[in-house]
């Protein structure tokens, strides 16, 4: 294992800190502890683990800004984003400090008179969890969390381009009173991390944000200890914009949607599918904004799109980008890059392009930058095929005024989350997730502390002789 991890500014290609891998001998040692320490902390009462969790949120709350300036600087994301992104963190903290007093159970009625039956919930055991680079504090906290508040242990390993933030909410967590060995934080490169986890007898569940393919492969390794698994996975949402849409509203929330933390959300709008009898009043409209977005370094004031992760990153971005040129797309605004390989800092413009069709890449694969492809429809049937056209299944949009479009639009998506003229569906209190290859399992939610817990059954009997 490497002994070190370089964690460098998206925005200048700058060493900010070199951060320790944990060596395999550390990594099955924080396993170990959690394991050993799961007993204590699932005896500990649900008020407690409540009150433990808010005095987190409050800490996170009163580092925010130094909190914000870390995730800007190792993400690249604008810093208004980051200081967002620690309240979207925080909101998973304090609602799941409250579903901590809700984890019912319920009684079955016997078929005898002689017989109890009382359902209870328990929590799984320790928790492994692989977080991305995209949203460093929430990804996190949206399963740190429901595992703490559900009564698990649990160990993340955070990205590595990203581990300052994670590290540094882990640090809050203990000086909040939350005990060292229930929540901790390894670093080290994915697939040597992964590896262990998956082969750890003591991790009873993985749970994953990131790409299908790594998602995949957690899944098949999971399978010889049989341990359960959440998996939050890549998306391709389609934005389908009716004929009878609020164009000034679907412009709005479509660019809400896309260039949100440069277009690397994993529902954020990744095609749009426009009525052909309003393609050209809202392509025109759309792209007047998007040449309005000031790209920059994050930390700079009004900075709306800070640079892309990586250079694997901006590979992909330009591969598609090219590769819709190459089959005919035109480009209505960006296609413009500012990049420089050897200090290692990738800017891609806002672009816009239209005329994509189903043969290009970027209409079928996560583009995770920038860039938004714009194509048309005649019937809202050929709009919901096209949307349902790809493996993935995370998030869908729609623009529309009529309640039967939307309805109609609604049961025929085959999608986890819908936005209906809204392109910022997430909050800690609804059930984010996929279906097909986007995932299993939801996160927020009162569905979001299922995946932490065991249903288990006593039956006692003799009761009247
Ligand atoms: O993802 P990876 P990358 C998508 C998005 C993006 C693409 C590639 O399309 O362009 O994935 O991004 C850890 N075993 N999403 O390369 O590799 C890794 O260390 C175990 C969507 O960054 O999946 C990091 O912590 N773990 C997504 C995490 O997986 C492994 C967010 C994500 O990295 C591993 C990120 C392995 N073999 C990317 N290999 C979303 N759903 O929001 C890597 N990792």
């Amino acid at each position: 294992m490497a002994a070190t991890i370089k964690v460098t500014n998206p925005a200048t290609g700058e060493l900010i800190q070199e951060v320790k891998a944990d060596t395999e001998e550390e990594i099955h040692l924080a396993l170990r502890r959690g394991h050993e320490s799961f007993r204590k902390w699932s005896k500990t009462n649900a008020h407690e683990r409540s009150r433990l969790l808010k005095l987190w949120s409050k800490k996170i709350q009163e580092h925010k800004d130094d909190l914000a300036k870390i995730m800007t600087m190792e993400s690249g994301k604008p810093l208004h984003e980051s200081l967002g992104e620690v309240d979207y963190a925080t909101s998973y903290i304090d609602w799941y400090a409250e579903e901590a007093k809700r984890l019912y159970g319920r009684t079955i009625p016997a078929n005898t008179e002689s017989k109890r039956i009382i359902v209870s919930r328990q929590p799984v055991g320790l928790v492994a969890a692989i977080t991305p680079w995209n949203f460093p504090a929430a990804m996190m906290t949206r399963k740190a969390a429901p595992a703490l508040a559900a009564g698990c242990t649990f160990v993340v390993k955070p990205a590595e381009d990203t581990p300052l933030t994670t590290m540094k909410l882990i640090e809050l967590a203990h000086e909040a009173g939350i005990p060292a060995d229930v929540i901790q934080c390894v670093n080290g490169y994915g697939s040597e991390v992964g590896k262990i986890f998956t082969e750890s007898k003591y991790v009873r569940k993985i749970t994953f944000t990131g790409s299908t393919p790594v998602g995949k492969l957690l899944i098949r390794d999971s399978a010889s200890t049989v341990k359960h698994v959440s998996m939050e996975l890549g998306g391709h949402a389609p934005v389908i914009v009716a004929h009878d849409a609020d164009i000034d509203l679907a412009v709005e929330q479509t660019i809400a949607s896309k260039f949100r933390n440069a277009g690397q959300t994993c529902i954020c709008a990744n095609r749009v599918l426009v009525h052909e009898s309003i393609v050209e009043e809202f392509a025109e409209k759309l792209t007047k904004e998007v040449k309005k977005l000031k790209v920059g370094n994050g930390l700079e004031k009004g900075t709306q799109i800070g640079p892309v992760i990586n250079e694997k990153g901006f590979n992909k971005i330009v591969s598609q980008v090219n590769d819709a040129i190459s089959k005919g797309a035109e480009v209505l605004c960006g296609n413009k890059y500012n990049a420089n390989r050897e200090k290692g800092y990738f800017f891609v413009y806002p672009t816009v392009l239209k005329n994509v069709n189903e043969n290009m890449k970027i209409m079928q694969e996560e583009t995770f930058g920038p860039i938004l492809p714009i194509t048309t429809f005649q019937e809202l049937e050929e709009a919901v095929n096209i949307a349902n056209s790809t493996p993935y299944g995370l998030a869908a949009y729609f623009f529309t005024n009529d309640y039967r479009t939307g309805i109609y639009l609604h049961e025929h998506l085959d999608f986890g989350i819908i936005g209906w003229n809204d392109g910022s569906p997430s909050a800690a209190h609804a059930p984010f997730g996929g279906m097909k290859e986007s995932g299993i399992g939801r996160e927020g939610g009162v569905e979001g502390i299922e995946p932490y817990l065991e249903t288990k059954y006593l039956s006692i009997g003799g009761i009247y002789k």
